[in-house]
């Protein structure tokens, strides 16, 4: 009996700590416009703490647009590579890796050098500790209290 208990305060400590540390977030890029033009990928990148585990989900309609993953100096001067490279789904789902600095456009046309329609963010290592406070963090404090939830319902069952 003791023992069970253990087990389910442990349980329920593990579901309260875990999600600060390895809980990941997925972005949609440009929230409700989605992937397009004429819209401020850098100012929607601001402020946003991108880790390694997290995803960046780029939405659009088939055909219109197109992803893709690409170099710094590319980026600047919108050179589009072979359309072999390009993310073509519509859902394209990309599982940020490495840290470090990652550039993304469209190749459509002149979307990349006339639209805007470019995304260049900074990616941050796993983190350890808790995510800072910030609108983005919202998945991670949802989940979070649901757990803590759970944990408060297995320490009545007790
Ligand atoms: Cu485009």
């Amino acid at each position: 009996m003791s023992s069970t208990k253990q087990f389910l305060v442990t349980l329920a400590i593990i579901g309260i700590v875990l999600p600060s540390v390895a809980l990941a977030t997925e972005y949609k890029v440009g929230d409700n416009a989605g992937w397009t033009n004429n819209f401020d990928y850098t100012n929607w990148a601001k402020g946003k703490d991108f880790r390694v585990g997290d995803k960046l989900v780029f939405t659009y309609p088939v055909g219109v647009h197109n992803v893709f993953k690409v170099n710094g100096t590319t980026f600047k001067d919108c050179t589009i590579p072979p359309l072999d490279e390009a993310l073509t789904s519509g859902n394209d789902v990309i599982t940020l890796a490495i840290p470090g600095n990652k550039w993304y456009f469209c190749g459509v046309g002149q979307h990349c050098a006339v639209g805007g329609q470019k995304l260049a963010i900074t990616v941050l290592p796993a983190g350890l500790e808790a995510p800072a406070p910030a609108p983005n963090a919202a998945n991670g404090v949802v989940a979070s209290g649901f757990l803590a939830l759970i944990a408060v319902i297995l320490s009545f069952a007790i």
